[in-house]
Parts: structure tokens; sequence; C-alpha cells
């Protein structure tokens, strides 16, 4: 573990403490540029092959893809190198500071929208699978769903309310992601943060909490979805999304993918 790692995980009850309280953290700097040259090849590959297969999809809706570790865009030596980045001993070691056993959950690539007419929208990422009595629930408790975004370029980042990610919606807060009485999802809500970010560094949010995306800077980030490994969303982790047998012995902590493959194979 270098200096500057060791240093960061000494201040882990900091990272964790205001990830607590307010939903976010960043960390400047932690990745090389060594590191992420890598990553940003792949990624560009990536996008090129998915932007191909998803033309009409990508020119008037999209603002990110997903399933990049799967066998549809990438080759096996390209996967790997995204195994490698995910499991590398930096990435578990900030996990292990907000999450007890990080587990692999997904990962997704956020972009500008080809269309610029395409607004940004204030949501929360539980709102598309729960009723607000569930969604209310879960911000009680439950987990915490973090992502780590990892910015290629220097980028506007996330809008994000700082500790909605503990508390459910204001009257206004509600009638802007839900789009009632006239309002719109675009709106502009009070006290919100823009999380900016430079290439470099590393971002970790909570998906409950209210956010929304801010385009522009031509941004290219990648998000890591890691849960802890008794969460019920590893039931939905497909196979084709994690590392073969073979891949095992090259990564720093096949664990992360381990804890999947265990939640997957007791699924039933
Ligand atoms: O960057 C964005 O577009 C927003 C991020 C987001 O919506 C998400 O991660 O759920």
């Amino acid at each position: 573990m270098n200096r500057y790692l060791k240093q960061i995980c000494g201040q882990g009850k900091v990272l964790l403490e205001q990830y607590q309280a307010e939903g976010y953290a960043i960390i400047k700097g932690l990745f090389t540029p060594t590191q992420l040259n890598t990553v940003q090849t792949v990624l560009s590959i990536f996008h090129r092959n998915w932007q191909k297969a998803n033309q009409a999809f990508y020119q008037q809706h999209a603002i990110n893809s997903a399933y990049l570790t799967a066998k549809q865009h990438l080759n096996d030596e390209q996967r790997l190198m995204l195994f490698e980045f995910i499991c590398s001993d930096k990435l578990v070691a900030i996990a292990e500071k907000v999450i007890k056993n990080p587990a692999f959950l997904n990962t997704q690539l956020f972009f500008d929208p080809a269309n610029s007419e395409k607004n940004n929208y204030w949501h929360r990422d539980i709102q598309y699978d729960f009723s607000h009595r569930q969604q209310k629930a879960m911000l009680e408790s439950g987990p915490s769903m973090p992502h780590f975004r990892i910015p290629l370029t220097s980028e506007k980042g996330v809008e994000v309310i700082p500790g909605s990610h503990k508390r459910w919606d204001t009257p206004k807060e509600l009638e802007v992601r839900i789009e009632a009485n006239g309002k719109h999802s675009y709106d502009d809500l009070p006290n919100s943060r823009i999380l900016e970010v430079e290439r470099g560094d590393l971002l970790i949010f909570s998906a409950k909490m209210l956010h929304r995306g801010v385009y522009g800077n031509n941004r290219f980030a990648l998000d890591i979805l890691l849960v802890d490994d008794d969460s019920a969303n590893l039931r939905s982790v497909s196979q084709d999304c994690l590392p073969d047998r073979k891949m095992f012995e090259r990564l720093a902590n096949p664990i992360v993918f381990e804890r999947a493959m265990k939640a997957r194979r007791t699924k039933d």
C-alpha cells in the first residue's frame, strides 16, 4: 500500500463519517495517470461498440450504459483489465471503509447525452423498483448503495441534496422528483450542492440520495457499484459480468467477485 493510500485509509473514519452524514465523499487525486489511461482505453472501446449496437437509444435518450464487464462488447483481455481495476488494492481498501464486505454488483458508464434537448432529472435510484412506503423504509435503514465514480475527464459532476440519503423528500422535493403539480424533474431544488470532480479523483455517493447528473465538459465517468455481501441485489448479477475462474489468479482481491458468485449460487 503506498503512502498516500495509507494516509487515506488512516482517515477512514473521517471518510465514513462524511459519507454517512452527507451521503457522499470525494477523495482527490487517488488514481495515477497510468491507471486511468489503461482503464480509459478499455472504456473507449466499450463505448464505441455499445454506441454502434444502441444507435437509436444513444441518439435520443441515453446518458449512460451498463454491464461493461459482460462479453458482448469487450474481449477477455479487455474485460480482465476492468476486473483488475475494480478489485485493485486501492479501490477495495477504500470500499471497505464504507461497506463491510464489498461485493461486485455492476458497472455503468456516464456520458453527455447526444440529444442536446435532454434534461437532467432529480431522482433516487430506489424509486424505479419500490413504492413510496418501501422507499421511506429504505431511507431509514437498509443498504447505503454507494456508487464509486471514477471521472476520466474533469467534469461538473453530480448535483446532490446532502443528507437526503437518510430522510424522505420535503414537499417541494417530492413534487419535483415525481413531476407533480406542474413541476418538472429538472427544476432546481434548494440546498443542492454540485460535486465537481477532476480526473484522478474518486467520488463516492449514495444512489439513495436525491441527485441529478450535471452534463457538459464531455464527461466520461465509470461508476462501480459495490454492495455488502448480504445484499439481495446480488441475486441479479449476471454470470456473464463476472470473471472466469482462470482470470481469478490475476486479480488482487478476487473476493469482491467471489462474494457475488456465492450470492448467485444461493439465490434459490
Ligand atoms: O451522472 C448522472 O447522470 C447521474 C448519476 C445517476 O443518475 C445515477 O448514478 O443514478
